[in-house]
């Protein structure tokens, strides 16, 4: 059976591509990097059936090494700084991982065995002030924070390793995609963790940022089969993996708030520390063409999602899960 490796397998996607591809019989391999608390809740339930080897995508070497010794058929790059406010405060940092890191392990392969399929986690925040709506494959891009630079220079080369080595080397442009394994700073998950903790009297507020913009939100389950897929095609191309509707963070709260029996107006307040430097006003995607060639389509809808998140934030709260302190996770700059 094929051997995948997933780079960033302890977070949100890592932990849903490992699942999906324990159940199509894959080897799985997973690339961690070395941190003072092991961090492996997300994989608790399938960590026996996972391979797990230290590595960093700061580290060429370290890609080279894991590279040599699992010899897998396929590598899923998921890993990187993935949140935008800190890219402002970390912009090298961010370069390095999320930029420079992506040439790392495309290097490593080409000198490994350039027959290794490669998938890259590009993403939506590269259209940043959109040229076209919605955006799709041939949308110019205009990112508007260091990730997004940073991502984008990690899609272009991605696209140069494709042309000048002829890799099996794709990049999906992923649009926002939650669940509740998604990590707490980002809003949907910021928003269900916050009504749950409202609804059983833990907090009196939720503090949030710009409420008009706009995702276009999908589960994070559902698009890491559009990875999958992207890899089985015998011809490597870019593919914008989104669900095609838009919400903005109020309609979020909203439907979130309602489903607890909750009205977000009494229990939201807007706070300038979590507005940004450069704002992404409307994301949303054209999934015209994942849908015609790679026979994708999103499962789960918003509303469904946010629900899902709402339910689960509330069984862990209620379990006594420690959650971080609800206090600090009202005021630090999320
Ligand atoms: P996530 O939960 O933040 O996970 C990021 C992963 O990257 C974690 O496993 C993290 O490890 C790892 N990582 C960070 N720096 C690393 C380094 N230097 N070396 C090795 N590993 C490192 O992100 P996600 O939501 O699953 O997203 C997966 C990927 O898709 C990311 O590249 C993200 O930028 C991109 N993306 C996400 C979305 C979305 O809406 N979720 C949309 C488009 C694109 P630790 O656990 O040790 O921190
Ligand atoms: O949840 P966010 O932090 O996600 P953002 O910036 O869209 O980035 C996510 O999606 C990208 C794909 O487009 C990924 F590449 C990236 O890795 C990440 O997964 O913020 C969403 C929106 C922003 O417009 C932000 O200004 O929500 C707004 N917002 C309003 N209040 C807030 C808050 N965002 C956060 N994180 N916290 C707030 O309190």
């Amino acid at each position: 059976m094929p051997t995948a490796l997933i780079t960033g397998i302890t977070g949100q996607d890592g932990s849903y591509l490992a699942e999906f591809l324990l159940q199509k019989n894959y080897t799985v391999v997973g690339m961690v990097r070395r941190t003072s608390i092991i961090n492996l809740e997300r994989l608790e339930p399938i960590q026996d059936r996972i391979s797990l080897v230290q590595g960093d995508l700061l580290d060429e070497g370290s890609l080279i090494g894991v590279l040599r010794e699992f010899a897998p058929d396929e590598v899923y790059n998921l890993a990187a700084m993935s949140f935008v406010p800190t890219s402002w405060q970390q912009p090298v940092l961010t370069g390095e991982a999320t930029a420079l890191g992506v040439t790392r392990m495309l290097d490593a392969i080409r000198l490994v065995n350039k027959g290794m399929r490669f998938y890259q986690a590009s993403s939506s925040e590269m259209f940043g002030k959109v040229q076209e709506v919605p955006q799709r494959e041939s949308t110019p891009f205009y990112p508007r924070s260091p990730y997004g630079v940073a991502k984008l220079y990690g899609h272009w080369i991605t696209v140069n390793y494709r042309e000048s080595y002829g890799m099996h080397a794709t990049s999906g442009i992923l649009f926002n995609h939650g669940s509740p394994r998604r990590g707490l700073e980002f809003v949907e998950r910021k928003i269900s963790l916050g009504v749950a903790a409202i609804k059983l009297g833990q907090l009196d507020k939720l503090r949030l940022g710009n409420m008009d913009a706009q995702r276009d939100l999908g589960f994070a389950g559902d698009y890491v089969q559009a990875m999958w897929l992207m890899l089985q095609q015998s011809d490597p191309q870019d593919f914008v993996i989104a669900t095609g509707s838009t919400h903005s963070v109020r309609e979020m709260c909203a439907v979130a708030f309602e489903h607890a029996g909750l009205d977000y107006n009494k229990y939201v307040v807007q706070d300038q520390r979590f507005y940004r430097p450069a704002e992404v006003d409307l994301l949303v995607g054209d999934p015209a063409k994942a849908g015609r060639l790679l026979g994708w389509e999103p499962e789960l809808g918003f509303k469904e999602l946010m629900h899902s998140m709402v339910d689960s934030d509330l069984a862990k709260l209620q379990s006594g899960v420690r959650l971080p302190d609800l206090q600090e996770f009202t005021t630090v700059r999320f």
